[in-house]
């Protein structure tokens, strides 16, 4: 029995006093080494490289081994791609659809696939098939390496290395030859430099060479005062591509500091600052992609960061850094002590199978790790973030659009980061004017259109085979995020800027759905449900058809956005009326006979009834056309789905695990959703809590994240809710910060598995329900203010 209360709550000026974030640290008793602690290496190539510690701040990003003799710090900068900008629009593409869309509409599968796979292809090399190493498409590349030698091989006691999610921070520590050494190392946003401090208790007892070096491509050169690297990529059409530059330069107290030959070397030194700035002639202008001005920024980068003190530029990196952090704070483990090591915590959790302390550890790392690898002024977190080692990323490195890239942002808004989201929004409307000619060039159609696969070239079509290459959903899932940046900061400027965004792939899609001559409804097409395959009826091995579920609800959603877009600006025009019947005109998924919703319009069997991919339900998260008030007929088939495809080996993969966590939640099943997630823990994690696919991808750090945020609270219905998933294991606890659609910050704490106390506060104002169990309260807010939700503790 719904228990409504309708009350005029009295806005408190003062919030409820809930507890901030506790200190979070990963920490370790040996540097990155290539063996785990059981000897074991589980990880081929650069094994100890998913032991090191990532820091970063959304341009540069760096991997801190922490060894004691010779240290190596991997570099990366988030702009650094080997390849260029091609033409890969197939003009021959598009007049074959409407026989390709005729076959499957007559069933004839095999005809229309050898159809597809001959022309609904892009045009040139596309992504190497994942090898863009070579081929304009290109790849995320490593900048290389900064190394420290020490020139000693005595071993040393009491080391303790970490990385402190409070500031942001690498600490190193340890005993030799009689003296205490310690290390910090920072990204600052602020200077935009990587700075890292070496000290030690005794005088002059600090001694090493430093030197740059990368996998290919560079030279490396001592001036007068500075080390640079510095070099150009290949731009995959056999020419010289992307230019980059590394400066380092030292400040010392106590010793000598000399720059020679391709090395800085330190002499007798009391404390050393090492102080490195990176940056690339890539700026986002389609279709040139260059002109920055590397060196001069470079050098400016380095004026700022020693014109003033260490204290100064560490204080500011803090600030610049805790503002974004210390908003949610998390709490889920009574006991406080943090005196297991993260790597033990890691082996130990195969045991015990439950963590909550490496929960919340977990939830603040993910944030940490969108703070350190993407800004709103910077290019989006990729399939690394920022972080990757090699000159062939795995899959380039590059922004895959059917899942990996959105799921990257899934805890931008709910765990109180949105700016950051602005960083993949503002990719978006970039990536406009080359999908508005892939649309044109290889579908013949109006508005903009991208494929799976998109890069910092502006590479926007469909990938080199249409079993994974042809997914007409990204352009519509992309979109999503254009409009859920909206729906949780009711920023109206914001929505006028992205509105002709949204309208424009929306008039891409009107004039790509079709009506199926059966039904009458419209229908996507040809297309992949994303990388699965099935049995098709002629007995061929089906990957495109009609009208595929994901497609449906995507398209579904979109067109709903937009219209609420228009409503919110008070947009009037014919085209909306159009899309409003497109919209109610749609095939809606199917639930098949057993109960599950269908992967495609048709009970086609799956080629891979485990598969990694879920698109189908896509309503239930990240969308929201699966829910309890609208449209519980599909929550109980969508649950049919999910223990289908674990019951076949799904979530396989770690991102595809951080989307089951997320579907539980949505199905306010916190103790599946919570099994879900200590998979991730327990199998999916490398030391240094990087979600491993594997390798390792970064979307299934963030994917869990807003899946614990999910757990905690819901914005997605016409409602709020406190507490919707939370299971037995998290008995006490409290969450602050998250936030809400409609431009809410809640503050939520239980015990005993039951709420506390709640507040909430209103940014923008407005009316709100908030939901607990089978209580709702009823608000009209204020801009400003704050309301304690002790109704709902009834
Ligand atoms: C899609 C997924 C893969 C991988 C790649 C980056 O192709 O199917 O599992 O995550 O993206």
């Amino acid at each position: 029995m719904k228990y409504l209360i309708t009350c005029l709550l009295a806005a408190a000026t003062t919030a409820t006093a809930f507890a901030q974030q506790r200190s979070m640290k990963l920490w370790y008793t040996s540097p990155a080494s290539a063996t785990a602690k059981d000897g074991t290496s589980p990880w081929k190539d650069d094994p100890a490289w998913l032991q090191a510690l990532p820091i970063g701040n959304g341009n540069i990003g760096a991997m801190v081994f922490g060894d004691v003799n010779q240290e190596r710090i991997q570099l990366n900068e988030k702009t650094l791609w080997n390849g260029s900008q091609a033409d890969n629009d197939n003009p021959e593409a598009a007049k074959y659809l409407p026989e390709i869309r005729n076959l499957l509409f007559q069933g004839k599968f095999k005809e229309a696939t050898e159809l597809t796979n001959k022309t609904q292809i892009c045009k040139g090399a596309g992504s190497g098939h994942g090898d863009g190493s070579k081929v304009p498409f290109g790849s995320f590349q490593t900048l290389g390496d900064l190394r420290l030698d020490f020139g000693k091989s005595s071993r040393c006691a009491g080391y303790q290395r970490s990385l402190q999610l409070d500031d942001a921070i690498v600490r190193v520590s340890y005993e030799q030859d009689g003296v205490h050494y310690t290390r910090e190392y920072f990204v600052s946003a602020p200077a935009n430099v990587l700075a890292v401090k070496l000290s030690a208790d005794k005088k002059g007892a600090i001694s090493f060479s430093a030197t740059m070096d990368r996998p290919e491509r560079f030279t490396t050169k001592a001036t007068a005062n500075e080390l640079v690297m510095s070099g150009a990529l290949n731009n995959g059409k056999g020419g010289d591509g992307m230019k980059y530059m590394a400066r380092l330069q030292a400040r010392n107290k106590g010793g000598q500091i000399t720059y020679s030959g391709n090395q800085l070397t330190v002499k007798g030194a009391d404390e050393v600052i090492l102080y490195l700035a990176a940056s690339t002639d890539y700026l986002p202008n389609y279709p040139v992609f260059k002109g920055r001005d590397f060196k001069g920024l470079t050098a400016k980068a380095l004026r700022t960061a020693t014109s003033q003190s260490y204290t100064q530029l560490k204080q500011a990196h803090v600030k610049d850094y805790q503002r974004l952090y210390n908003r949610v704070a998390l709490q889920l483990a009574d006991d406080t002590a943090d005196d297991v090591p993260t790597d033990v915590r890691l082996q130990r959790i195969k045991e015990t199978g439950n963590d909550n302390h490496l929960t919340e550890l977990y939830f603040q790392y993910g944030r940490y790790l969108l703070i350190s690898s993407a800004r709103k002024n910077t290019l989006p977190a990729n399939l690394q973030g920022i972080w990757g080692n090699k000159t062939l990323a795995p899959w380039n490195g590059d922004y895959h659009t059917d899942i990996n890239v959105q799921m990257n942002y899934w805890p931008a808004e709910v765990t109180n980061l949105g700016e950051l989201h602005l960083s993949l929004t503002n990719f978006i409307q970039r990536l406009e004017k080359p999908a508005t000619r892939s649309a044109a060039v290889q579908f013949g159609g109006a508005g903009w259109c991208i494929g799976p696969i998109v890069n910092v070239w502006g590479f926007t079509s469909p990938g080199e085979h249409p079993s994974w290459g042809l997914t007409a959903g990204s352009s519509g899932w992309i979109c999503e995020h254009l409009w859920e940046h909206f729906a949780f900061t009711r920023d109206s400027a914001y929505l006028r800027k992205v509105y002709p965004t949204l309208r424009e792939v929306a008039r891409f899609y009107m004039g790509w759905l079709v009506k199926d001559p059966v039904t009458g409804k419209l229908v996507s097409g040809p297309a992949s449900s994303p990388e699965n395959a099935f049995e098709a009826p002629d007995g061929s091995n089906g990957t495109i058809s009609m009208g595929p579920s994901h497609d449906q609800e995507v398209i579904q959603e979109l067109f709903t956005n937009v219209l609420q877009a228009a409503e919110v600006l008070q947009q009037t025009d014919p085209f909306l009326d159009k899309l409003r019947d497109a919209k109610n005109n749609l095939l809606q998924p199917q639930i098949g006979e057993d109960g599950r919703v269908l992967e495609w319009a048709k009970p086609y069997p799956e080629k891979e009834p485990g598969h990694r991919h879920m698109s189908h339900l896509y309503a239930l998260y990240p969308g929201n056309a699966f829910n309890e008030t609208q449209t519980p007929q599909y929550l109980n088939a969508a649950r049919k789905s999910i223990e289908y495809r674990l019951q076949h080996g799904g979530a396989q993969t770690g991102w595809s695990a951080a989307w089951v966590t997320n579907m539980w939640a949505r199905l306010k099943n916190g103790p599946e959703a919570l099994k879900a997630f200590n998979i991730i823990l327990a199998d999916k994690s490398a030391y240094n809590l990087f979600n491993l696919h594997p390798p390792f991808q970064i979307d299934g750090n963030f994917g869990a994240t807003a899946g614990i945020a999910e757990m905690l609270l819901q914005s997605h219905e016409s409602m709020i809710t406190l507490l919707p998933a939370l299971p037995a294991a998290w008995k006490n606890g409290m969450v602050n910060g998250l936030c809400a659609r409609g431009g809410f910050v809640v503050n939520i704490s239980w015990k005993e598995e039951k709420l506390a106390a709640a507040t909430l506060h209103a940014t923008k104002g407005g009316g709100c329900q908030v939901r607990y169990r089978d209580q709702i309260v009823v608000l009209n807010t204020e801009a400003g203010k704050d309301y304690p939700l002790d109704a709902l503790l009834r």
